[in-house]
């Protein structure tokens, strides 16, 4: 199943066989920007040629989008975060794949960015209650100059280079309800009896840092 989300959606989402969710996978997947675009011919292989030769003389523009993991306990007090600058945090219960500062040359179908959530363990061995994914953009281009930005969760714990099939998939690209941001809340997890409760939220904000994006979760979520 891969759900799609709209701008502010809030929806609940549970495995296939109705469970909540135990062990999961964060994606992101971006492309470089093309500056140039004016030059595309429209035609599939001649398009991957141009960008091919654009990329090796340096024409495409970096995209250092980062996906990132924030922490909470019960009483809403700030714990540990999973993200390019803490790849392992709980000894590594949580662990990001590591920082791509690039993004694609072309559309390769892979993330470039993971993060595996170990929900059981993490439910027993540590005072997480709750935990919001996000996605944001170091380098600050909007997520409207990128060509493609697409999230997904993935029910289990993956590597990058692993195939898998999707709880939910979040694709921002040409959608103009995320226009002019740079930041992104995806979703919340919550402890429950169960497993993790994963809500998608979908929201697109003006913040420029993760400090800033973790100021409004304790705003408007907690
Ligand atoms: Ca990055």
């Amino acid at each position: 199943m891969a759900l799609n989300l709209s701008k502010n959606d809030k929806v609940v989402v549970k495995k296939e066989s109705g469970q909540s969710v135990l062990n999961l996978t964060v994606g992101a997947a971006w492309g470089k920007i093309d500056r140039s675009a004016k030059l595309k011919t429209g035609i599939g292989f001649a398009d991957r040629l141009l960008n091919r030769a654009k990329s090796s003389a340096g024409m495409l523009e970096a995209v250092d989008l980062d996906l990132t993991i924030v922490t909470f306990d019960a009483a809403g007090n700030e714990l540990e975060e999973c993200a390019f600058y803490s790849k392992t945090p709980f000894n590594g219960l949580i662990k990001h794949s590591g920082d791509d500062r690039g993004g694609d040359d072309e559309d390769d179908g892979l993330d470039n960015e993971r993060i595996q959530f170990q929900g059981l363990k993490i439910a027993t061995q540590t005072k997480v209650q709750s935990a919001f994914i996000i996605l944001n953009s170091y380098s600050h281009q909007k997520f409207d100059e990128i060509p493609f930005v697409r999230l997904g969760i993935y029910d289990g714990l993956y590597g990058l280079a692993d195939k898998a099939a999707r709880l939910l998939e979040f694709d921002l690209t040409h959608e103009k309800q995320f226009d002019g941001s740079e930041a992104l809340i995806l979703a919340r997890l919550d402890k429950s009896s169960a497993g993790w409760e994963l809500t998608a939220i979908g929201q697109a904000t003006a913040d420029t840092s993760i400090r800033e994006i973790k100021s409004r979760i304790k705003r408007e979520h907690l």
